[in-house]
């Protein structure tokens, strides 16, 4: 069997706790097969006069997994990680156009860096090695491996959406980057409607063929794509809502809120998740519905995230007075609306936090699934559920109908959903949660990585192993 060797910006230890999608899917999926993770250490390099090499990989086996890591140095940190993947694709990728600052020494800084990760990943190959790249920050990568005369198999799965065709042209560099894709084998994406943009981005900017078993011609070569929504491991899941501080959590939940019903969000303190919105619908909730107040308490748990770029800045302060505002508008001695924690929680924690709550917010305004709306089904006792509102824009909409889905611009809206799924029948909650844990289970995370790894297997093989771009 093939050695599987996984690439993503960042290499998490297996042994220890991740926040963030793609470190936890990773780590569940490569803890099946074993195999080796390499990117990132997440250290910056000290530089010297005879650093040009930058420095050496370290290797480290942690159980059946070899991770391999490299530094980067400040300049490339700050032009490849803040400036180019954090600062252009990122806010693009979630349509935020407004927020992008295109750089030509952002894209300089991502193009070496990809090249520089070809460069030290390349001696570590093996020649019937199987690769798997995720994410935005290394689209180029495949195309870079294969200038350097790689012939191995290939595969890449982007973890944020596809914007339409019109918004992916506006990064200037868009013809290369996307060009440079089809030097893959296989491209996976979250959701049909990425699938759908980046074929409508293809035909009508390189006047691509969409074939009849769904693969695209361009550019002298086919390309494999699909829909391969990520899941979570559903069993560990409910296992860890199960074990001692699971419980635990949970327990002390509900004593502490016996007499509140609990509203929960959990994210990455990110603008595409929607927080200010939701901190608003909230608000409407408590306006338009006065039996709330009092009662209802949102816990809104906003793990820091990329701190060094000043848009995230801009929005803790925003969240921060919001917070302040409602707390401050509605609060009574012994009640607070709002409990804002921007801190980390630790994830043996998350399981119980999630059932001792009635309803979770997990309200994007764009993302590419979003695996916490996965978790708190997961999490749930069926036989008193808590329900989910859940926004239309996350991938994850694509395939858990059964939640109260929500338009996170429109508060009225969302304040009513809100209403209706702290109100709903016992009958109507455990129907729709029993719909909704037979999808988590039906595309969970092995569901994802074999499927990907088993189409990645079957891509026919490449008729060139020149580079695309
Ligand atoms: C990207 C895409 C896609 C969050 N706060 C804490 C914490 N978390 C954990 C959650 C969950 C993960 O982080 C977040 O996953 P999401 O899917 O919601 O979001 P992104 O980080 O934006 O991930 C996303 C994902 O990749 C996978 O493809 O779904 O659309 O944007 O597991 O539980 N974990 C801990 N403490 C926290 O405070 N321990």
């Amino acid at each position: 069997m093939s050695r599987l060797v996984i690439v993503s910006n960042r290499v998490a230890d297996p042994g220890k706790a991740a926040a963030g999608g793609l470190a936890v899917a990773v780590k569940e999926s490569l803890q099946q097969t074993g195999g080796l993770w390499f990117g990132w250490s997440g250290k910056i390099r000290e530089e010297t006069p005879d650093s040009a090499d930058h420095g050496d990989v370290k290797l480290e086996a942690v159980g059946n997994v070899q991770l391999a890591t490299i530094d980067l140095s400040q300049q490339d940190y700050d032009a490849y990680y803040l400036g180019y993947a954090n600062g252009v694709l990122w806010p693009v990728f979630h349509y935020r156009l407004d927020l992008a600052n295109f750089d030509v020494q952002f894209a300089a800084g991502y193009r070496r860096v990809n090249r520089l990760f070809a460069h030290k990943l390349l001696p570590l190959l093996r020649p019937d090695d199987v690769i798997w790249i995720h994410d935005y920050h290394l689209i180029p990568l495949a195309a870079e491996l294969r200038a350097m005369g790689c012939g191995n198999r290939i595969g890449f799965f982007l973890h944020v959406p596809v914007p339409p065709p019109l918004i992916m042209a506006a990064i200037p560099e868009h013809e290369w980057l996307m060009r440079s894709l089809f030097a893959y084998d296989l491209v996976g994406f979250q959701s049909e409607a990425d699938v759908t943009h980046f074929a409508r981005y293809v035909e009508s900017e390189a006047g691509a063929e969409c074939l009849s078993d769904g693969s695209l011609r361009a550019f002298n070569r086919t390309l494999r794509v699909g829909a391969y929504p990520i899941g979570i491991d559903v069993d560990e899941f409910t296992k860890l809502a199960n074990a001692r501080d699971g419980v635990d959590m949970f327990l002390r939940m509900r004593e502490e809120y016996s007499r509140r019903r609990l509203l929960l969000g959990v994210d990455r303190l990110d603008y595409s998740k929607g927080l200010p919105q939701r901190v608003h619908a909230f608000r409407e909730l408590l306006a338009t519905y006065p039996e709330n107040r009092g009662s209802a308490t949102l816990i809104q748990i906003a793990s820091p995230s990329r701190e060094d770029v000043g848009a995230y800045d801009d929005l803790r302060r925003q969240m921060d007075s919001l917070c302040g505002e409602i707390n401050g508008d509605y609060g009574e001695l012994d009640w607070m609306p709002v409990r804002y924690i921007h801190r980390n929680v630790a994830r043996k924690r998350l399981p119980g936090l999630y059932r001792a709550s009635r309803v979770a917010l997990v309200t994007p305004l764009r993302d590419g699934m979003n695996l916490v709306a996965k978790e708190f089904i997961a999490a749930q006792d069926p036989a008193d559920p808590g329900m989910l509102v859940l926004s239309r824009f996350a991938g994850a909409a694509e395939h858990l109908k059964e939640a109260l889905l929500v338009n996170p611009y429109d508060t009225q809206g969302t304040a009513h959903a809100i209403q209706r799924a702290l109100t709903m029948s016992l009958d109507e909650r455990v129907n729709r949660h029993a719909a909704l844990m037979s999808r988590i289970r039906q595309f969970d995370v092995h569901w994802w990585s074999s499927g990907f790894l088993a189409a990645l297997e079957h891509a026919g093989l490449r008729e060139d192993a020149g580079c695309a771009a």
